[in-house]
């Protein structure tokens, strides 16, 4: 993209709504402006985050064995009568009319659609077990909506669901679940540590947070140092094995961590190495049993004939707040440091003179070569300026072409996360970048 003919509206002052780091960067960078209370435009930069890490939470569910579908944002209140749900949501859900006044809702979650769905279609216990997953829009009318896209009333979330025979192949789909979301979490950058937590108005009983470290956060979080530790992507644990499943669990509960609410003193007194802070819930997962299925009369011929009734489980993971955990967890004074995997783009290219013969030819050949996923700053901006946005912006490069090195046919490559600068030609700068070569 074209940085002189996009809509990346960078700000230089700081905008008084924003009260912690993530909100005044998403906005003094560009990435989103609040339509109305709680509720988000995702402007380019922005969208282009929130679908990079739409997409690594995809690669995750899929390759846990989730099946990917999508469900609409507008429900009929009877599906959610059926569950008991409507009446007890109370004043967080957004309920709305049609013209013929059927009662309808915005969805603030998909329990109650999921189990209607499967009801319909699923007939025995030889189709389980399941699972399935969507990324779509959800509403609650949070009576506080506050800094940005960590708390909206509109925001994007993936909701997964799990469809077993009985308990034990309910936990091992839990297990399943964990596993996909502690490599989501390290592969979008984050340290993540799952929490013991209560299942508030999803219900069940067996229940974790996943929560991430920012200074932020809205909860104090306690836990052992040996959860930096582990690397979830690396091959250690298959989604396959039921040992695994068995081995990585024990991992996660077996070391102390545990929230404010359930922190326990006794057992913290004992761990060696502490970490203490504060934490953002990025996720979320539950075990509820048979508290849908049974409400809303799914039941499955069984093994020998007679009804049962599968357990369940729901998943969750805000995608949208995500975007601001990681800003709170990777920025510094500048600006944002975002993780490669998750950046609007790969490397920003500042033409520091446009014009001049030189900067233009290898800046147009830069930018060629990285096929859209390079953001080429073309603005006729003063030199300080370009580098202050780029910093603010956070891309993970900054390829910098000014006159004088052109002519030598030179760059000037730095690191946003390091501030590490380095002199070199084009092709040496797009290998350590690593872009395959396209010319
Ligand atoms: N049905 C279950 C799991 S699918 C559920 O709704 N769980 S939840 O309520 O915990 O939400 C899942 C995740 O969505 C949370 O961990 C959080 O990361 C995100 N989330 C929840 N409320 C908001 C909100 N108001 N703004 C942004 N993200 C939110």
């Amino acid at each position: 993209m074209r940085l002189s003919r996009s809509l990346v509206p960078t700000l230089k002052e700081t905008p008084a709504e924003a009260q912690i780091a993530s909100h005044r960067l998403m906005l003094r960078a560009g990435l989103v402006r609040q339509t109305a209370a709680g509720i988000y435009a995702w402007l380019p930069a922005g969208w282009r985050v929130l679908r990079a890490i739409g997409q690594i939470v995809r690669e995750e569910q899929d390759a846990a064995g989730v099946q990917e579908m999508l469900m609409p944002t507008i429900q009929s209140a009877d599906l959610w009568r059926t569950s008991g749900r409507y009446d007890a949501y109370g004043p967080e859900m957004l309920r709305l009319h049609d013209r013929h006044e059927r009662e309808l809702l915005y969805g603030p979650t998909n329990e109650e659609m999921i189990t209607d769905l499967f009801r319909q279609s699923v007939k025995s216990y030889r189709e389980l077990p399941q699972m399935l997953y969507h990324i779509q829009w959800k509403f609650r009318d949070e009576v506080r909506p506050r800094f940005g896209v960590m708390r909206g009333r509109e925001f994007l979330m993936k909701d997964g669901y799990s469809f077993d025979l009985d308990y034990e192949a309910a936990v091992i789909s839990y297990r399943r679940m964990m596993l996909a979301y502690m490599r989501t979490f390290q592969r979008l950058g984050l340290k993540a540590i799952p929490m013991a937590a209560d299942s508030g108005p999803i219900g069940g009983d067996l229940s974790h947070e996943f929560v991430i470290l920012a200074p932020t956060g809205e909860s104090q979080v306690f836990y052992d140092a040996a959860f930096e530790k582990n690397d979830y992507t690396s091959g250690a644990f298959s989604h396959a094995s039921t040992d695994d499943l068995e081995r990585f669990f024990a991992l996660m509960t077996g070391s102390y961590a545990a929230t404010e609410e359930k922190h326990d003193t006794t057992r913290w007194a004992d761990v060696l190495e502490k970490r203490e802070g504060r934490g953002i819930e990025v996720g979320h997962i539950f075990y509820f049993g048979t508290k849908y299925s049974e409400a809303m009369a799914l039941s499955l011929a069984g093994p020998d004939g007679r009804p049962v009734v599968p357990h369940m489980g729901s998943y969750g993971i805000g995608i949208s707040r995500l975007v601001g955990a990681i800003i709170e967890a990777s920025h510094d004074d500048a600006g944002i440091i975002w993780p490669d995997s998750v950046a609007p783009w790969r490397a920003v290219i500042l033409n520091l003179k446009v014009g001049d013969t030189a900067c233009d030819a290898m800046c147009e050949d830069i930018y060629a070569r990285f096929a859209g996923q390079a953001l080429y700053d073309d603005r006729a901006d003063r030199a300080g300026a370009k580098f202050a946005d780029a910093d603010l912006m956070g891309h993970p490069w900054q390829i910098v072409v000014g006159p004088r090195s052109a002519a030598a046919g030179m760059l000037e490559l730095k690191r946003r996360a390091t501030g590490e600068r380095q002199e070199l030609s084009v092709d040496a700068a797009l290998a350590l970048i690593g872009l395959r070569a396209t010319s």
